[in-house]
């Protein structure tokens, strides 16, 4: 069988297939699919859409896109809400649908309202594969991506290696879906899954249902996968009725035949709860090895476990009970239908009752938007990142966890193994959530009405400028050198400095603020230069920021050991080199402050950087194609439109 037909019995194959505008499908080489869903979450649509304005796209050309607003809502002046009346009138403006501040989390909210079997999502966050616990392909991207994918363009993205993951057996009581992500992290750890598919197989998965599904496939973006897919069965429909849309059901299963590039097993039955901790998501042990450690806060919430089974559970489980007098209990709720069915039907008396501390429906602390740990204090969080400082507090001990086992240790005051507070009742679940339709606004209808629309610009919305063309030969110094698995957290930190995201000279000042608090001063002073650093340079968010910023400062290439995915794309975006060590030893050949230089008059398979500081030349190789070449000699994918634009008359986005 080739390679090919191999990769059209996975339920992967079949979608991208069905989506191929471009390319053929061979494992490694670059394709073009047809998105048929987008959605932007505010701390990354601000730009994506100043963006798509740069461009002259003026209407969405998809299916459905939606912006949401849920990252950046506590409005402590004019900017939160000046960028949400910008994202107000852009909806208005563009066709989308508005998920207005406080109608819950962006994945959680696609899952319940639009995602869908079959069909493929591009959003401006990297926990879109949430929507492959319903079947959908959905791939996190930079904004910019999904500005283009919204106007009608193509998304380029490798054809992936499908990974079969093979689930048997049934979850023992009291342990969740969680442990099964955090298993499969613990095996292939938070670069495992790069240019990957992971795909659910086997009797295991029908025992799963689509929340559970969505928990995992949320998560599988902590390895770096390009996306997690589930098939689309009898749980599917079940899902689908409950939110009262069945009629978007289609079956979807890879072919009896099927042959995975890679395989996981994975027998439900064995599992027990897992943690992981900190500082990565990787860093799994099982709960009954941590079971010493002392808790200060417990917060349950986030893309990864708010849906109405995760905090039915916890309320079933806090019933009666009371949070320990020194710890302290959050709760996000993922969406504005979860909340309000908590309310109704009683679970929501029962958490408040029992001590939790009820928070909107938004991101919140995930995204260090407030509830930072104490000092030095041990936070057990549901969500799916816990990297150094992430939490707003830089020696705060975030440990991930189920549910079941965040709540456990609300109740002990310790890290607690949630099988020894007894077994937890049939979790009773309705058979239809009712959709909360107060905070979503309609697109517009017609096009006279979207005419009349004026964008709303607040003193902090600065407009994007194109970058200049690159030079041939890159000079400068090594303005900063990193350690491996350099997050996004560490680049562009998020938290308090969120409001900044659409105001780049001002995001600019904390670059790579928490490695080094002079890198900007430095950056400024030396005019640029590069940067060196280990492997999965730039793992986690998808936020283009992490790349624009560093652009802005002149930053010309990063020469690393290995990439993560989104960023690399991103770096292309913005006009930055990513280069890689063709002997990963050589990274011990260059120091912060070397002169470098490299010559990249030609596309090759190899660029040569010559080090002047030590008087070395070193072989760099690098991912690239000749389009993403020309991309980045035209000062990145902005510049570049603009410049095809100047020799065609039509901008390529319908
Ligand atoms: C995250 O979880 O890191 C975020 C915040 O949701 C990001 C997006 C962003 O930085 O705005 C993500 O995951 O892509
Ligand atoms: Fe929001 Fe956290 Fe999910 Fe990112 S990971 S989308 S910050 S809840």
């Amino acid at each position: 069988m080739s390679d090919e037909q191999k990769l059209l019995k996975t339920i992967t194959g079949k979608i991208l297939k069905a989506h191929l505008v471009e390319g053929e499908m061979v494992k490694g080489k670059e394709i073009g699919i047809r998105i048929d869903q987008t959605l932007t979450q505010d701390a990354t649509g601000t730009m994506a859409y100043l963006q798509a304005e740069a461009l002259g796209i003026s209407k969405a050309q998809t299916e459905v896109s939606v912006s949401y607003i849920d990252h950046n809502t506590i409005g402590e002046d004019f900017k939160n809400p000046d960028d949400h009346a910008y994202l107000q009138s852009i909806a208005n403006k563009f066709g989308l649908y508005l998920s207005k501040a406080g109608n819950g989390i962006c994945h959680q909210v696609h899952l319940e309202r639009f995602a869908r079997p079959g069909r493929t999502l591009l959003g401006s966050d990297s926990h879109t594969p949430t929507a492959g616990g319903l079947g959908s392909i959905a791939i996190g991207a930079g904004g910019l991506d999904v500005a283009l994918a919204m106007g009608g363009r193509p998304f380029y993205v490798k054809v992936p290696t499908v990974v079969g993951v093979h689930l048997t057996g049934k979850l023992k009581p009291m342990v969740a879906a969680k442990d099964v992500i955090l298993e499969i992290l613990r095996r292939i750890s938070v670069k495992g899954g790069v240019n990957k598919v992971l795909e659910f197989y086997g009797p295991g998965v029908s025992t799963l249902t689509v929340p559970q599904r969505a928990t995992i496939t949320n998560m599988g973006a902590e390895t770096g996968a390009t996306t997690s897919i589930f098939p689309s069965d009898e749980q599917t429909l079940a899902f689908l009725k409950c939110v009262g849309r069945e009629n978007e059901y289609v079956e979807l299963k890879a072919d009896a035949d099927v042959q995975y590039d890679e395989t996981i097993e994975i027998n439900l039955s064995l599992l027990e709860p897992m943690v992981a901790k900190p500082h990565s998501p990787g860093n799994v042990v099982a709960v009954k090895e941590c079971t010493s450690i002392k808790v200060d806060q417990v917060c349950v919430g986030s893309c990864t476990n708010s849906s109405y089974e995760d905090l039915v559970t916890a309320a079933c489980m806090l019933k009666g009970k009371k949070v320990r007098e020194d710890v302290t209990l959050t709760i996000s709720p993922g969406s504005m239908s979860v909340y309000h069915m908590l309310a109704e039907n009683g679970y929501l008396a029962d958490l408040i009752g029992a001590g939790a501390r009820i928070l909107e429906c938004t991101c919140g602390p995930c995204i260090g938007q407030g509830s930072a740990p104490r000092s030095n204090g041990v936070s057990v969080r549901t969500f799916n990142r816990n990297f150094e400082g992430r939490s707003g507090t830089k020696n705060g001990q975030i440990y991930l966890s189920s549910v079941q086992t965040a709540i456990a240790c609300a109740l002990t005051g310790h890290i607690t193994d949630p099988r020894d507070m007894g077994e937890l009742r049939e979790i009773p679940m309705p058979e239809t959530l009712r959709m909360k339709t107060a905070l979503l606004v309609k697109p517009l209808e017609t096009q006279e009405e979207r005419n009349e629309v004026k964008i709303s610009y607040g003193p902090n919305i600065q407009p994007i400028e194109p970058k200049k063309e690159l030079p041939n030969n890159l000079e400068g110094e090594v303005i900063l050198k990193v350690e491996n698995d350099i997050t996004t957290d560490h680049i562009m930190p998020a938290g308090k400095y969120l409001p900044l995201r659409s105001n780049v000279p001002e995001y600019a000042k904390h670059v790579f603020e928490p490695c080094d608090p002079k890198f900007h001063d430095r950056a400024k002073e030396k005019n640029g230069g590069f940067v060196v650093a280990g492997e999965n340079y730039g793992q986690g968010s998808s936020r283009e920021h992490a790349a624009l910023c560093p652009s802005y400062l002149g930053v010309k290439a990063i020469i690393a050991k290995s990439f993560a995915r989104i960023h690399l794309a991103n770096l292309i975006n913005f006009g930055i080199i990513p280069l890689t060590f063709k002997n990963a030893a050589d990274y011990d050949k260059v120091a912060q402050g070397d002169k470098l230089s490299i010559d990249i008059t030609k596309f090759g398979g190899e660029f040569t950087l010559v080090n002047h500081s030590k008087d070395a030349r070193i072989p760099l190789v690098h991912t690239l194609n000749e389009s993403n070449f020309k991309i980045l000699k035209n000062g990145g994918l902005l510049s570049h439109i603009r410049k095809e634009n100047q020799t065609s008359t039509c901008c390529g986005c319908k």
